[in-house]
This record gives C-alpha cells, sequence and structure tokens, in this order.
C-alpha cells in the first residue's frame, strides 16, 4: 500500500481522507488521539509539529492539508476533482481549496477555547465571540457565492468542495448553520456523500474531540 495518513477523527486530516475516499484510493490510516501522542519522537520525524495530517506517498512525506489536496488530485485524479494548470477555473479552483483554512483557523481556535483549554478559567469569552463572529463573516462569503450554484464551481463538485465541505463540518459545531440556508443545503449535500460518510468516527469510537453535538448552545 503506497499511502499512509496519521489522522485524528474529525481534524483536519479528515478532509485528507475524505478526499483519499472520493478518489477511490487504498490508504493506511494511522489514528492518533489529538494530544500529547502526537509528540511522540517517532511522529515528530514525519511532521515537525505533530500535528495532523501528514500523508507519506511512497518516498515523499507531506504535511499541509491544503498541499496534500493539491497533490493528490494532481497525482491520482482523472480529471473530476481537479482543475488542472490551463483549466479555465484552475484559480477559482485554487482559491476555494485554500479558503477552506480561512474558514478552519477560526474553528481551531474555538475548539482550542470550548476543547483543548480545559480549565474555564483559562477560557475567554471575548476571543470565542470574536472567532464565531469572524467564523460567520466567512460563511457569509459562501452564502453569496452559492446563490444558483449547488457547488463552489460552476462546473460541479470538486476537491475545493471537500476542503470547505470539511471546515463547515467542524463549524457547524460553533455556530448555527441553519441560519444561512444555502449553505447550510451545501452541506447537507456534501455530507450525503458515501466518501464523506466512510471518513467519519463511528459514532462511539474512543478518541473524538468533538462529543458534543455542538458547542454553540452550551458553555
Ligand atoms: N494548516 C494545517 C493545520 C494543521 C493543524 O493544525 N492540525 C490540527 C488538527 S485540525 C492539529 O494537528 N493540532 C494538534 C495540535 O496543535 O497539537 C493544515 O491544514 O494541515
Amino acid at each position: 500500500m503506497a499511502l499512509t495518513l496519521f489522522h485524528c477523527h474529525e481534524a483536519r486530516s479528515m478532509r485528507t481522507l475524505w478526499l483519499i475516499n472520493e478518489l477511490g484510493l487504498d490508504v493506511e490510516v494511522v489514528l492518533f488521539a489529538f494530544g500529547r501522542e502526537l509528540r511522540s519522537d517517532d511522529y515528530l520525524a514525519h511532521h515537525p509539529l505533530g500535528r495532523v495530517p501528514c500523508l507519506i506517498d511512497n518516498e515523499l512525506t507531506l504535511f499541509e492539508s491544503g498541499a496534500i489536496a493539491e497533490y493528490l488530485c494532481e497525482t491520482y485524479d482523472k480529471g473530476e476533482l481537479w482543475r488542472e494548470p490551463g483549466n479555465l477555473e484552475r484559480p477559482q479552483w485554487l482559491q476555494w481549496v485554500h479558503y477552506a483554512e480561512t474558514l478552519t483557523v477560526h474553528s481551531a481556535s474555538l475548539t482550542q477555547q470550548a476543547i483543548a483549554i480545559s480549565d474555564p478559567e483559562l477560557r475567554s469569552a471575548t476571543v470565542r465571540k470574536l472567532e464565531t463572529k469572524r467564523l460567520e463573516k466567512a460563511i457569509e462569503v459562501l452564502e453569496s457565492h452559492l446563490v444558483n450554484r449547488e457547488y463552489l464551481l460552476d462546473s460541479g463538485f470538486s476537491a475545493a468542495d471537500v476542503g470547505v465541505g470539511y471546515s463547515l463540518h467542524v463549524g457547524r459545531l460553533f455556530t448555527d448553520l441553519s441560519v444561512f440556508p444555502k449553505v447550510y443545503a451545501y452541506y447537507n449535500r456534501l455530507a450525503s456523500r458515501e466518501a464523506f460518510k466512510q471518513s467519519l468516527p463511528e459514532a462511539d469510537a474512543p478518541n473524538k474531540i468533538y462529543t458534543q453535538d455542538n458547542y454553540w448552545l452550551t458553555t
């Protein structure tokens, strides 16, 4: 088997796993608990920051989910998920593949505030409010873009939807997506895909980062 993916349930590595599943590739998934396990010397030899995703393809090691998406598409896609250089939609494809991170940085910060910082005294209501607002602003951009569109590109589903779809999967835990009807329908369209479902943990899987239905009504 050529591909190995280092993964934590519903972390950004889900973006990579989902794309691999869309591409129908074989992969060995090495699953970590989200936390200290990522800082072992063995893993730091692959990813210098001890984060996920990290993908190994034979001699090649890559970390950074947007770059991994580009690499997987240009190496393994038969033309459906990729928009190759020269394709008229290439610039838009690149923009949305990487816009996924514009969304996810806010959810990552909110994850830190609501989950990773276990002592409530150390959490910041101000950071939480600010990051929620910034996440919502970034979702508003999608809401406008998705008027009369089913997917980010006019030509249809692509790896950009995988990247952004993952961001919404986590973003919906921190703000009510139904407030954005186009985005809500778009997320549900993506979440009904088999490859998406295959990338989710089992309901009772151990070591999940997110164990509540959402974090915007509580704490
Ligand atoms: N921009 C990077 C971010 C990678 C990242 O920060 N991953 C998080 C999971 S969503 C992580 O591994 N965090 C563990 C930690 O910070 O200790 C990417 O998209 O690959």
